[in-house]
């Protein structure tokens, strides 16, 4: 560790800032031996802060202190003190200019936050604290400022120089040198600050404001990858239309960028004005772009968006209301992809998610509510909990006021803290405000973490002809919370009669939250809020089947005793779609889970003939109306795909590895053997050569198509490997080509053993000179369930193409392994567990964050065999024993182990 005793921040002891900054003007000289930062910021003291004098601490990390002066009077050494962190001032006036000089090295800063180089361009990342590495600041997203930024750099290698708000001057200097400042009219934390020089080529478009100011759009990229930014401009754009109709926000500035770089801790980053995006999530084109990815730049480019006023105009106080921006804008953008596609297909695809990365999270070592109450290092809380969690919690909110009472909550929210930095607090005070109601018992989810469990049952009196559903809510324990008070959640139900229709509901119950009844749909969303609470509904003139949670109205794990036809009859005539696939998948886990007991207990393995009936019907279906369009192949596809093994161990109290693989294989196995034929029909009839569209009806078909090739690769044949492989060579975009190499990859068979070798060294030769798509050759064999793939992974390490300081690199490989390959990463030995240390290790000196990132799977141990978790917490205790270990891996681990 670097310090004995890593310090930690907690959230009641927060306080406000003693130094305002009104205005900041930063001078970056770039240069490739050493850049020079001279600031100069226009100070006061709070005046709401803690009265007497206190001293001035900025923060900084990493700099090189030149020069220091307090209204152009340069300071004395005896007048400052300078640690690793801080830059402490004793004796500040009350209101001043602080100029300060620095010198910085961004080619030697691996760790990617602050200013650093990607390739030949510079580049920044800020959030959460990477602008103390620029230079000597109040690096806290309370402290709003002003900034004016001149950017000095060599004119022929970095001709585009680029910072946040308007271009209000350029020229030329000494020395082939030119400089570009920039102004940005609104306040921000230091957080959102980004600057960008290279040698880029860009895109350029134009939006008219709903009051009809015209926006430039800009997406910028190293000239290789110019002809891949069309899908992000028109997500944009359609991003930009989309929060103006259903959120009323209008974008600010005259002028939007993105910019597209290749070493990137994360995703993106929604910087004022200046979006800075791993190329991964902007870059899309249809013979090196799967549909996932161009999904994903869509999903992304719209969030980092939004963000612009969910998290930019209204910011957050401290790092612990993170989820007043992140879940908030997570919800955003999950409910503009839905209305971009299939908002079912979008919705289960959300879910699961949550189920097999959130959930587990939520049960482990590191669960914290999606307002922490304390950390060590903020980037290991940039979590699933925070992120998608929060954005449920948002959703229930929506749920329980609906869209439009929502809505005005949203406008209060914007209008009152326009320019504050706020908490999650405000957010729901505003929605309160703005209804008239309590919500109260609701902020239970901002501070209590774990999935809560709601056990239901159901009583049906003939005579008197009700239903009465009672349901018992608990949540387990987590780390320093013992007991939990009841949630405040909204419980979606309808209730099905014998022809499957929704029977209209009837209630005096006082705990309706609304009831909605269009066409032949009929929901009640109720208000939960005991431990224990029952609702009765009259006038059910038979026992019903209920659909429960609809929509996953919460997100909660659901216990009710339901049959297997009970499932099946849901699965075919819910008319909640997300419920309909709920219904399959409960079928599916429940069948799974029987087989996994058969095997544990040595007998012999047999598949529910239900389930196979089940996924014939939805075949069946397909063929049925392939041609008429009463279907939603997205929505076919996924009902036929089988609940993922990181669920499956979720919900197993102890997680058998190698039980719950084999036995949804064999599940797989019987549907692929059984409804071969159909399959094999459906893959033919959505076999298509039109040109390559990111359509929502062309990615569902493809999807669909791929789906029945995964299954028809299952049974041990040669006809499907030379199928297989004719995709692979004549398909005129990456989804159909990528599908083929990973069947063919995953594919046991002998026979497939050269086709898949040849495939992998095509498929490399051919895309050697695109990164992303290399790494998805990386990631296609990283995760691939056979044996032996952990020392294919180890000789890949070795590859001349693998590069540890390219996150991408990273996560395509050594994280896509311990991440996703379940069963190999588990495997008794525990060779994947110290693959997986050793590569912590060796990247945490470099880059501590992504370090601390890959680490997660580790820490799961508690859900498996105890020889497991012995071999788990023997790594976890060898990255302890490292020396100088970062305050990221150290958190992570200690709390872990
Ligand atoms: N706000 C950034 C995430 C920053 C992560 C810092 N470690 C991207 C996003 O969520 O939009
Ligand atoms: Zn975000």
């Amino acid at each position: 560790m670097k310090e004995a005793q890593p310090k930690t921040t907690h959230l009641k002891e927060y306080e406000v800032p003693p130094f305002l900054i009104e205005e900041t003007e930063l001078r970056v000289e770039l240069d490739e031996e050493q850049t020079h930062v001279k600031t100069s910021l226009k100070m006061k003291r709070n005046p709401d802060a803690k009265k007497g004098k206190l001293p001035l601490v900025l923060d900084g990390g990493e700099l090189d202190l030149k020069e220091i002066s307090i209204d152009g009077r340069l300071l004395l050494s005896n007048e400052y003190s300078l640690d690793d962190e801080h830059l402490t001032l004793f004796d500040v006036p009350q209101q001043f200019v602080l100029e300060t000089s620095v010198a910085i090295k961004p080619q030697e800063n691996t760790s990617l936050e602050g200013l650093y180089k990607s390739g030949d361009m510079f580049c920044t990342q800020c959030e959460a604290e990477g602008f103390r590495n620029i230079t000597y600041y109040l690096d806290r997203p309370d402290v709003m400022s002003r900034y004016r930024t001149t950017i000095v750099a060599d004119k022929s290698l970095y001709p585009v120089l680029l910072s946040n708000g308007n271009d209000v001057a350029r020229g030329e200097s000494e020395g082939g040198k030119h400089w570009v400042t920039w102004e940005d009219p609104f306040k921000k934390p230091a957080y959102l600050f980004a600057l960008v020089a290279g040698d880029l080529q860009h895109i350029e478009d134009e939006f008219t404001t709903c009051s009809g100011r015209s926006i430039t759009l800009k997406i910028y990229t190293e000239p290789a990858n110019a002809n891949k930014l069309d899908h992000a401009m028109t997500s944009l754009k359609n991003a930009m239309a989309w929060d103006e109709q259903v959120y009323g926000r209008e974008y600010d500035l005259d002028i939007f960028m993105i910019v597209a770089v290749e070493s990137f801790n994360m995703g993106a980053m929604e910087n004022k004005g200046l979006n800075i995006f791993n190329t991964s999530c902007v870059l899309a084109r249809a013979d090196t772009t799967t549909d996932r990815g161009y999904q994903r730049v869509e999903g992304v480019v719209a969030h980092e968006y939004f963000h612009n006023w969910s998290g930019n105009r209204v910011t957050c106080r401290d790092w612990f209301q993170l989820s007043l921006k992140e879940g908030f804008t997570v919800f955003r953008d999950q409910r503009f992809s839905a209305d971009m596609g299939s908002a079912t297909v979008c919705r289960l695809e959300d879910v699961a998610f949550l189920r097999s990365a959130q959930f587990p999270e939520d049960a482990g070592p590191m669960a914290h509510p999606i307002r922490p109450d304390s950390y060590i290092e903020i980037n290991n809380f940039y979590t699933t909990t925070v992120y998608e969690k929060g954005a449920e919690v948002v959703r229930m909110i929506h749920t329980l006021l609906g869209p439009e009472r929502f809505r005005q909550g949203t406008d209060l929210y914007f209008d009152r803290h326009d320019g504050q930095a706020v908490t999650t607090d405000d957010f729901v005070t505003a929605m309160e405000d703005a209804n008239g109601v309590d919500l109260r018992q609701f902020r239970n989810w901002y501070s209590q973490a774990g999935t809560p469990l709601l056990n239901v049952s159901s009583e049906y009196d003939e005579d008197a002809q009700s239903y009465t559903l009672k349901v018992i809510q608990s949540c387990q324990a987590t780390p320093g919370q013992e007991h939990k008070e009841p949630f405040h959640l909204p419980f979606s139900v309808g209730l099905l009669d014998s022809a499957g229709k929704d029977f209209a509901l009837n209630t005096e119950d006082a705990h309706v939250s609304s009831m909605s009844q269009d066409g032949t749909h009929c929901s009640a969303v109720l208000n939960l809020t005991e431990s224990e609470q029952q609702f009765t509904f009259t006038d059910v003139e038979a026992r019903p089947v209920p659909s429960l949670l609809r929509n996953f109205s919460a997100p909660v794990k659901l216990e009710y005793d339901y049959s297997r036809d009970e499932l099946m009859f849901l699965m075919s005539y819910d008319s909640d779609g997300f419920n309909r696939w709920e219904a399959g998948q409960r079928l599916a886990v429940d069948v799974i889970q029987e087989v996994v007991g058969q095997i544990q207990s040595a007998q012999p393995v047999s598949v529910d003939g239900r389930l196979i009936k089940a996924c014939q019907a939805i075949v069946d279906q397909s063929i049925d109306h392939h041609q008429d369009g009463k279907i939603d192949k997205a929505m076919i596809a996924a009902m036929l795909v089988m609940p993922g093994e990181a669920y499956l161990a979720e919900l197993s109290a102890v997680a058998d590895v190698e039980a719950i693989h084999s036995a949804r294989e064999q599940v797989r196995l019987a549907i692929a053997t059984d409804l071969k034929g159909s399959l094999l029909s459906v893959y033919k009839l959505n076999l298509s050569d039109k040109p390559y569209e990111p359509t929502g009806v062309d990615i569902a078909q493809r999807a669909l198509k791929n789906v029945c090739l995964a299954y028809l690769m299952l049974p041990e044949k040669s006809e499907m490997v030379n199928l297989c492989q004719s995709q692979f060579d004549n398909s005129n975009n990456m989804t159909d080509v990528d599908a083929a190499l990973r069947a063919l990859v995953n594919a046991a068979d002998e026979k497939a053993l050269e086709p898949k070798e040849k495939a992998l060294t095509e498929f490399y030769n051919k895309w050697v000179h695109e990164p992303l798509v290399l790494d998805q050759w990386f990631s296609i064999q990283a995760v691939c369930p056979l044996p032996g793939t952990l020392e294919k992974v180890t000789a890949l390490l070795g590859h001349e193409a693998y590069d540890t300081k390219v996150p991408n690199r990273v996560r395509a490989l050594v994280a896509a392994f311990a991440s996703q390959n379940t069963i190999n990463f588990h495997h008794s030995s525990g060779d994947g567990y110290r693959f997986l240390a050793d590569q912590v290790i060796r990247m945490d000196p470099s880059n501590p964050l992504l370090a601390a990132r890959i680490l997660g799977p580790l820490s799961r141990w508690r859900k498996y065999d105890e020889a497991r978790q012995r071999l788990m917490r023997g790594e976890l205790e060898r990255i302890l024993s490292v020396d100088d270990l970062s305050k990221d891996v150290y958190e992570i681990a200690s709390k872990s182990v």
